[in-house]
């Protein structure tokens, strides 16, 4: 160890000499201030940072019994890791100092003592790591085994799946699964039983069909953006994608999981307390990826009852003005979003006791489908959760879509008191693709509407408003 720092010292000598012979060119002698310039931005940077409060994307601060778990795990683990890097560092470079020669001082007779081929130390420092790994290893694999556990109540499981830029989240209400039985076999890809936990295959595999838009089951309930769940209980995912891989990431409730295209890799999460629980998409998947986030509210069982009974709920649509009677606004931008809109779009209505109504075919975009609205103006997001529908919230606290501050307690009453964020979802209505990238040209995302004029704009936003 000595002797090969010293031999890189010497040789490192060599190359400076003749380097200086050559005429310095300024961005030499520019370069090592400029790096220098680089690390202690990046050190700043790092350093403030970890200064910073109420950070939502904190995976030190677990609010779940998952996220809990893997706190456990990664703090032991990081000061093993911190005391192996200060040995190990911190020795190389007290053998560095220790055996530092000037270089007209340099002498290949006075070598310090050589302990190549040494077999007890080699043995030591083979087998030191290896036990400390084993010890590392055994409550890792422990907890990773712990963290795949289902849910044996079944009390609820939600299918997320990442699209280009949004994240769906269909809710098992039924109880069957989340797959149709596309074959007519009489059996379902569900599941419980059906192979995606990894116990027994009694399912029907036929009915896990790609694209998976096709075999997803309608009867489901669809909401884009805002998972929400109830505390205390550990809620049963499925992840996939409808696109390209994206990943899972509410960084407080538990790590991350891919969302890959046709494969469905199963997760949960649990919430001790009501709050709001931010997420990003973690693994880059384009134009918007940064803009891809997760908002997860966690409500109390009671209000998380009466939230799914509203989710369910058909939604209930402004009267079409009468022949002889001008048009509120509210029935004004229905018809508008009737025109404009449902080719991607899906507000249900009773029309039919299926949740996506009777003739729905999926959009024609890359990811198969857009946000169902229904219950729109009941979330506290939109467009990835960069946005907020609500500029306040029912006690006038200001409603912001990146921070977790909101009052969960206000939630339930958002629509009937918060204060509607107009001018956003107007700049959105018309041209969402200057508010968020996108490539509807591609396929990918939500196009202009340039022909809207500003009274159409308000229109649709007051029938916006209405879906609640
Ligand atoms: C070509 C398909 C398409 C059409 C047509 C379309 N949209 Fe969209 N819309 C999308 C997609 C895709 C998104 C998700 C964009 C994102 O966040 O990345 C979206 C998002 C939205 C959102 C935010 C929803 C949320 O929860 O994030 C609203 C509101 C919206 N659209 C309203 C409208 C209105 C009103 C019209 C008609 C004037 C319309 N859209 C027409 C595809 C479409
Ligand atoms: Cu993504």
């Amino acid at each position: 160890m000595t002797a090969f720092v010293r031999r890189r010292t010497w040789q490192g000598h060599g190359r400076r000499a003749t380097l200086e012979k050559a005429a310095p060119s300024p961005i030499m002698t520019r370069r090592p201030r400029t790096q220098l310039r680089l690390v202690t931005t990046l050190l700043a940077t790092a350093v403030l940072s970890a200064c910073a409060e109420d950070k939502p994307l904190n995976t030190f601060e677990p609010r779940g019994p998952q996220a809990q778990m893997i706190d456990d795990l990664a703090r032991p683990i990081w000061y093993i890791m911190a005391i192996v890097f200060v040995l190990v560092v911190g020795g190389g470079i007290a053998l560095a100092i220790k055996g530092r020669v000037k270089p007209e001082d340099f002498d290949y007779d006075d070598l310090p003592r050589q302990v190549h081929g040494n077999e007890k130390l080699e043995i030591g420092w083979t087998i030191a790591p290896a036990v400390l790994l084993a010890i590392v290893c055994i409550p890792t694999v422990a907890s990773i085994w712990k963290l795949e556990a289902r849910n044996d109540a079944g009390e609820l499981d939600v299918m997320v799946i990442g699209r280009q830029w949004w994240w769906e989240y269909r809710y098992d209400i039924d109880g069957d699964g989340f797959f149709e039985d596309a074959d007519g076999d009489g059996e379902i890809w569900g599941v419980d039983g059906g192979g995606v936990d990894g116990q027994g295959d009694d399912g029907d595999r036929d009915d896990r069909e790609w694209p998976l838009n096709l075999a997803l089951d309608d009867d489901d309930l669809s909401v884009a953006n805002e998972l929400v769940i109830p505390t205390g209980v550990q809620v049963d995912l499925v992840i996939t994608s409808g696109d390209v891989i994206h990943s899972f990431w509410i960084p407080r409730l538990n790590g991350k999981r891919d969302a890959v295209p046709g494969r469905l890799h199963t997760w949960n999460l649990e919430a001790d307390e009501p709050g709001k629980y931010n997420g990003w998409c973690t693994e880059f998947c384009g134009l918007s990826h940064a803009r891809m986030r997760m908002s997860t509210i966690a409500l109390a069982p009671s209000d998380f009852e009466t939230w799914l009974a509203n989710q369910i709920e058909p939604a209930a649509l402004p009267e079409a003005a009468a022949e002889d009677e001008e048009a509120s606004p509210e029935a004004a931008g229905r018809v508008l979003f009737e025109q404009n809109c449902v080719s991607c779009h899906v507000v249900r209505t009773d029309g039919s006791d299926e949740i996506y109504g009777d003739d729905f075919t999926p959009p024609q975009l890359k990811s198969g489908a857009a946000p169902d609205l229904t219950h729109f103006a009941t979330r506290s997001v939109f467009a990835g959760a960069i946005y907020s529908p609500y500029i306040t919230d029912g006690a006038g606290n200001p409603v912001d879509a990146d921070d977790d501050a909101l009052d969960v307690a206000t939630y339930l009453s958002l629509s009937e008191n918060g204060r509607f964020n107009v001018a956003q979802l107007k700049r959105w209505i018309s041209n969402a693709p200057g508010q968020k990238d996108m490539a509807p040209e591609d396929l990918r995302g939500m196009p202009a509407f340039p022909a809207l004029n500003d009274e159409d704009l308000d229109n649709l936003v007051a029938y916006l408003a209405t879906l609640d």
